[in-house]
């Protein structure tokens, strides 16, 4: 079983600012998280950072085929890119939102999630730790879907 994890604009910059919000942890740490995550699972994972909407589209586009599944944190594109839902939607694989913060008690403009609309399910609050649950619970998910 193989997972594409994607991130999203700026969330290369981690541990740079912001660390209220983000935490002090940098990019790097974000990866071995994910590769940590995907090995307690027992699957395969490709990660892929952009900071450009089309070349996620492009990314989420090719995962059909090769990939069983995708855990995303489109940041900023959560609450504009109509074109990432579209995409996620198009390829038919299931997917997992992941927000480090808690976008619920955020503002106004990051109320609306394009991308969860595609989703069977979001997690948000929890730092770094939402990825790992993310790639527990879609193993699991799609085993139960089989
Ligand atoms: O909480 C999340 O994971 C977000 O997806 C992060 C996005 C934000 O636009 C979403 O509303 C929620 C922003 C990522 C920017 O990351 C930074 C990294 C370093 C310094 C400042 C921001």
């Amino acid at each position: 079983m193989k997972f594409l994890v994607v991130n999203g604009p700026n969330l290369n910059l981690l541990g740079t600012r912001e660390p209220n919000i983000y935490g002090r942890q940098d990019y790097n740490a974000l990866q071995k998280l994910v590769r940590d995550a995907a090995a307690e699972a027992g699957v395969e994972v490709e990660i892929f950072q952009s900071n450009h909407e089309g070349a996620i589209v492009d990314k989420i586009q090719a995962a059909m085929g090769d990939c069983d599944g995708i855990v995303i944190n489109p940041a900023a594109y959560t609450h504009t890119s109509v074109a990432i839902l579209d995409a996620l939607k198009a390829v038919c694989l299931p997917a997992v939102e992941v927000h480090i913060s808690d976008v619920s008690t955020r503002e106004d403009f990051r109320q609306i999630s394009y991308a969860r609309l595609a989703c069977v399910k979001t997690y948000m609050g929890l730092g770094f730790e939402g990825y790992r649950q993310a790639i527990l619970f879609l193993k699991d998910y799609i085993e139960k879907q089989k």
